[in-house]
């Protein structure tokens, strides 16, 4: 590899700077410690498999008395609320902050466990009351549609499985999108975002159905019956690749797909203009398919404290974005996507505080800030329009959280990351030129 060379056993390259490098050496030892983590799940699981084929059939594989059933039901012993409450040996947490770091524990150990085994997983979560809402239909298709830390193969497994439950959970998955005034490809680019299809034909069959179904329902007579735009979305799919699969020699012209798409409303045609207009967004920008394993890699390396969306305001205009928070090692970092390699911006939780914002406007509720301790602008970083690193121009971050519960973990979280530093302090000589924070040379590669 040009550019780099072999240090103290390391792989170095004299290309990124020392924070890059002190950062990749971060990443280093979070992929060892996974590794450490993936062996250890796979023991667990050899563990609750043997001691489940004892249970389902004890006189052949186990020739002592099985234990009681109470006793089988129980979870894996590390991974119980209360152990990892009792885990917790820090005197000055109250019970409410260690019950929530278990609660975060948990359920970041039920998002590994679904994305190895999606049934596994939920049951998991179940089993330990991470779940809001057990195990009910609405509930898991919640957590699916949420999918904070849940790899989207791992998504269209779950929801493509043929029984009734899944089946269920399924079409609750899909009513929780809201396609309504959005054309056909704005909906398909929506939906084929919160999960990857399968790859079986009957899965992507039932999926898109409910799609379709939920489509109609929301956008009342465009099409005169479902069946027509779960035929239009499969030829936009097919439109899609033909026009940027590199493969595929002849691109078919707006009239070719006009031509293809005639009497499939019911024997009669869809007005051109809405199939121009299909056809001008999908030659302008194809769909964006989850690839989870760059997500899984960013993600997994970082193994973060805490992720997930939330809505934040600008700092010079005060519109609101919605955006993938990570908060790791002290910093919070914003994306666009989840599958972004950059983030957009960086926040350093150093000389900061978060405070809950009760008198907020009724638009965004559960909202709370971070604040400066000792200047009138936070250090941080993003990227402008032109892609260069700029600092920050906010006075506090303000964010909306999706609950009260999700406001309280990423208030406690956060309070948890920040850290008081004199020398920042004097650095920052309490106005918001000079050093931006380091937050630039923190950027993800
Ligand atoms: C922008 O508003 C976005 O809210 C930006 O958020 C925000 O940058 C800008 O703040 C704000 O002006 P418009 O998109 O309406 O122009 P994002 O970068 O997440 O898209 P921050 O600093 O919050 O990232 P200022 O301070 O650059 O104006």
């Amino acid at each position: 590899m040009a550019g780099s060379e072999v240090l103290g056993g390391s792989r170095f390259n004299r290309d990124l700077t020392p924070s890059e490098q002190t950062l990749l050496l971060q990443i280093r030892r979070r992929k060892a410690t996974l590794l450490q983590e993936i062996a250890q799940l796979q023991q667990e699981i050899e563990t609750v498999t043997k001691s489940l084929s004892n249970h389902d059939n004890p006189q052949k594989n186990n020739p002592v008395p099985p234990p009681p059933p109470a006793t089988l039901a129980e979870p894996e012993p590390s991974d119980t609320f209360t152990d990892l409450v009792d885990m917790e040996t820090d005197n000055s947490s109250t019970n409410s902050d260690k019950q929530n770091q278990a609660v975060i524990k948990l359920m970041s150990l039920g998002c590994k466990k679904f994305n190895m085994d999606p049934k596994k997983g939920i049951e998991f979560l179940v089993q330990n009351n991470v779940l809001e809402g057990g195990m009910s239909v609405g509930a898991v298709a919640m957590f699916l549609y949420r999918g904070e830390g849940l790899n989207k193969t791992a998504i269209g497994d779950y929801l493509g499985e043929k029984n009734d439950f899944n089946e269920a959970v399924l079409k609750s998955f899909v009513d929780l999108h809201d396609f309504t005034d959005l054309i056909l490809v704005q909906a398909l680019r929506q939906f084929l975002w919160s999960f990857r299809l399968p790859g079986e034909a009957q899965k992507i069959d039932r999926m898109m159905e409910c799609f379709a179904k939920r489509y109609c329902q929301l956008n009342p007579g465009i099409f005169t019956n479902t069946d027509t735009c779960y035929v239009l979305s499969f030829a936009i799919i097919m439109l899609n690749t033909s026009l940027h699969n590199p493969s595929v020699k002849d691109k078919p012209t707006v009239d070719q797909f006009i031509n293809m798409n005639r009497g499939i409303n019911n024997g009669g045609d869809l007005p051109k203009e809405l199939l121009i207009s299909l056809y001008n967004s999908i030659q302008a920008e194809p769909f964006k398919i989850p690839e989870d394993d760059g997500n899984d890699l960013m993600h997994t390396f970082f193994n973060p404290d805490k992720e997930g969306w939330l809505w934040k305001q600008g700092g010079r205009y005060k519109t609101w974005k919605r955006r993938w928070f990570i908060l790791n090692d002290n910093c919070l970092y914003y994306f666009e996507f989840t599958t972004d390699k950059e983030p957009r911006g960086i926040i350093p939780l150093e000389n900061v505080g978060v405070r809950v914002i009760s008198d907020a406007p009724k638009a965004k509720q559960f909202t709370f800030e971070i604040f400066s301790k000792n200047s009138d602008f936070i250090k941080a970083c993003k990227t402008d329009s032109d892609g260069r690193v700029v600092e920050g121009k906010h006075a506090v971050y303000r964010m909306s959280a999706g609950s009260e519960e999700e406001r309280a973990v990423w208030v406690l979280c956060l309070k948890k990351s920040i850290s008081y530093s004199p020398f920042y302090e004097l650095l920052g000589g309490g106005g918001q030129g000079g050093n931006s924070g380091g937050g630039g040379s923190n950027k993800r590669k």
